[in-house]
């Protein structure tokens, strides 16, 4: 049963991957699943059809037979949960749990002050208290970037082995591009890096990239 995944029809980001869908794409080329690609509109997103599987209207959702999924990360866990390549093995059992462990600090420990000042930057530019909150914000952030970079050291990974949990930890640091903000943690930038040269990654990105030039992928 191939899944399919709905993504932005017109990428806002002009192919640099950072929409949520990039994530979905990553995991599945991680574990060599493949998969098809439903494009929606900002419109359909918002109507009943598309909201029956998202009830936020959002992007990406996930179907799969009779199962239809939303949130990120929801969908890359379940791929990592139905395939072996993203986490470690059940015999590991606590290792298991700590690569989950670490998909959650991505999404709710380091991911919410990052969008904070995004959606600062997006919808709170021509307020009066715009500049003086957002030295607050980017400490906000530097202070867990600290805490990771801290943790990481000079490790290739945050636990061990490559798992889902430094998939999405990539992605939500790769939410800094143009902030200036992560370029101070050469560890963590390096960590970036490392995530962008896998093979899968470089798949998934060409793909996305494609739904923006409407050229089909190159190898
Ligand atoms: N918590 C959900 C998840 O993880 O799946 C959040 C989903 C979400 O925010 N989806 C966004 C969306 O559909 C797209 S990813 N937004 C439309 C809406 O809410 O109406 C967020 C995103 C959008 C655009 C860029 N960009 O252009 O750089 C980056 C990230």
């Amino acid at each position: 049963m191939i899944p399919i995944l709905t993504a932005f029809e017109q990428s806002p980001d002009r192919g640099r991957g950072l929409a949520r869908d990039m994530r979905v794409r990553w995991a599945l080329e991680e574990v060599g699943q493949p998969y098809d690609v439903r494009l929606v509109s900002f419109t359909e997103m918002k109507e009943a059809a598309h909201r029956a599987l998202h009830p936020f209207g959002q992007i990406p959702t996930y179907e799969e037979g009779d199962l239809a999924l939303f949130e990120s990360g929801a969908i890359v866990f379940h791929i990592a949960a139905r395939h072996a390549g993203l986490l470690p093995p059940h015999s590991d059992a606590n290792a298991r749990a700590r690569a989950i462990a670490w998909m959650f600090a991505a999404l709710s420990t380091v991911e919410p002050p990052i969008v904070e000042r995004e959606q600062a930057s997006h919808v709170e530019r021509d307020k009066p208290w715009h500049d003086e909150r957002l030295p607050l914000l980017e400490d906000r952030i530097r202070g867990r970037l600290d805490e990771l970079s801290r943790r990481l050291g000079d490790a290739d990974w945050l636990d061990g082995g490559f798992s889902a949990g430094d998939l999405m930890m990539v992605m939500v640091l790769r939410r800094l591009e143009g902030s200036g903000l992560l370029e101070k943690y050469r560890n963590l930038s390096a960590y970036v890096a490392r995530g962008q040269a896998r093979p899968a990654y470089k798949r998934a990105f060409a793909a996305q990239l494609a739904v923006f030039t409407g050229k089909p992928p190159t190898a």
